[in-house]
């Protein structure tokens, strides 16, 4: 005889049929054996899965049946309930097989690597824009007879000031305002602090230049930063004029932005020179021929000379100092100096 079913706490409106136990058992099966043929993914096999062995699902709620029946029944239908269960497991895990084989197939398609395609071609990086002018800066001071030395950029207030006749709460030092480190040690504010090294370790004659970063307490702008670089220079030796200053500045003019380029000298006040001017540079094809100010130069300041036991009747010696990034501003036509610091390889790839 079919076992009959009470169909209390069912939630499969299947079992709500009238159908007997046992062909309701095998109407759920063959239902089962098409949807798990019909799930195309595994993610679709897995929502299968539940409707069916899920703790909500059809053949589970079987289960919960067997304990509603009179106990003559319970174990036949148990039985079949079980016999359902293991082959709806069967058909899912032989579809999950297949299924698996098909996906894994289909991401090592869409993975494949051909080793026979050509390599990306490597990328070439372009030494920064700051770089190539300090590189061609130092080939022509170079040339001009001069020796690269290098001082710190954390430096002495004194070889930053004092040794540069600086007197002591000077107006010109508000001008160059920077970063404190201590009462003693400061950012450098200009590459002539390396004259106090220099003239502490060197005796005339020599010409010697730096390069390097120097820092202010400024508002920044176009023309600005608060880090910039500078190439400071000097020269001393018998009977060394401004007309030597002027030949050497007109030499590095030429050098740097070709024979066209023009040179201006103006008078401009440093505390270690006398006299002191400002150079600027005008070239016909940039910034519709304006003069555009490199810095300031002037004649070593015999004060600074004599502190070092030099004798100012047979030596004399000059000084400038400019800014670096004002050379490829002016070469270039570039009109903001915060472009060479915000690393954009838009722009810097273009001075390659
Ligand atoms: C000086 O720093 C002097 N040491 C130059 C000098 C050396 C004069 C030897 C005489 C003898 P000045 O503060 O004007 O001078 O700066 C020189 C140049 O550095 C400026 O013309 C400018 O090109 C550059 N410069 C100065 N401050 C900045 C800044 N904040 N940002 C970018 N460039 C700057």
């Amino acid at each position: 005889m079919k076992p009959s079913l009470k169909l209390s706490g069912c939630t499969d409106p299947l079992l709500s049929t009238k159908l007997g136990g046992m062909e309701r058992i095998a109407e759920i099966e063959a239902q089962a054996k098409k949807d798990v043929s019909a799930a195309r993914t595994t993610a679709d096999l897995r929502e299968v899965e539940l409707r069916y062995l899920g703790k909500q699902g059809s053949v589970t709620g079987l289960m919960k049946e067997i304990a509603a029946l009179p106990p003559d029944q319970r174990p036949s239908f148990g039985q079949a309930v079980n016999k359902a269960r293991e082959k709806v497991e069967k058909l899912v895990k032989a579809r999950e097989k297949a299924l698996k084989g098909k996906e894994s197939a289909k991401q090592s398609e869409e993975e494949r690597i051909d080793p026979t395609m050509p390599s990306r071609p490597p990328r070439v990086g372009v030494e920064h824009v700051l770089q190539q002018a300090t590189n061609k800066i130092k080939k022509t001071l170079s040339s001009l007879g001069f020796t690269y030395y290098e001082g710190p950029e954390l430096e002495e207030f004194r070889y930053n000031f004092d040794a540069l006749n600086y007197p002591p709460n000077h107006p010109a030092m508000d001008e160059q305002d920077t970063f404190y480190v201590s009462d003693t040690q400061i950012l450098r504010t200009q590459g002539t602090a390396i004259q106090g090294r220099v003239f502490e370790t060197h005796k005339p004659p020599f010409r010697v230049f730096t390069v390097g970063r120097c820092f202010r307490n400024e508002a920044v702008d176009r023309t600005h930063g608060h880090t910039f670089h500078q190439v400071d220079a000097f020269m001393v030796d018998e009977a060394i004029s401004m007309a030597d200053l002027k030949g050497t500045l007109r030499a590095f003019a030429s050098d740097m932005f070709g024979d066209g380029a023009r040179v201006r000298f103006r008078p401009d006040f440093f505390p270690f020179v006398e006299p002191g001017v400002d150079y600027s540079i005008s070239t016909p094809k940039l910034f519709d021929g304006k003069w555009v100010e490199l810095g300031g130069a002037g004649m070593i300041h015999p004060n600074i000379l004599q502190r070092y036991g030099i004798d100012t009747e047979l030596y004399s010696g000059f000084a400038f100092g400019l800014g670096v990034e004002r050379i490829p501003m002016m070469a270039y036509g570039i009109d903001d100096l915060r472009l060479f610091y915000e690393n954009d390889l838009r722009f810097l790839e273009q001075f390659s």
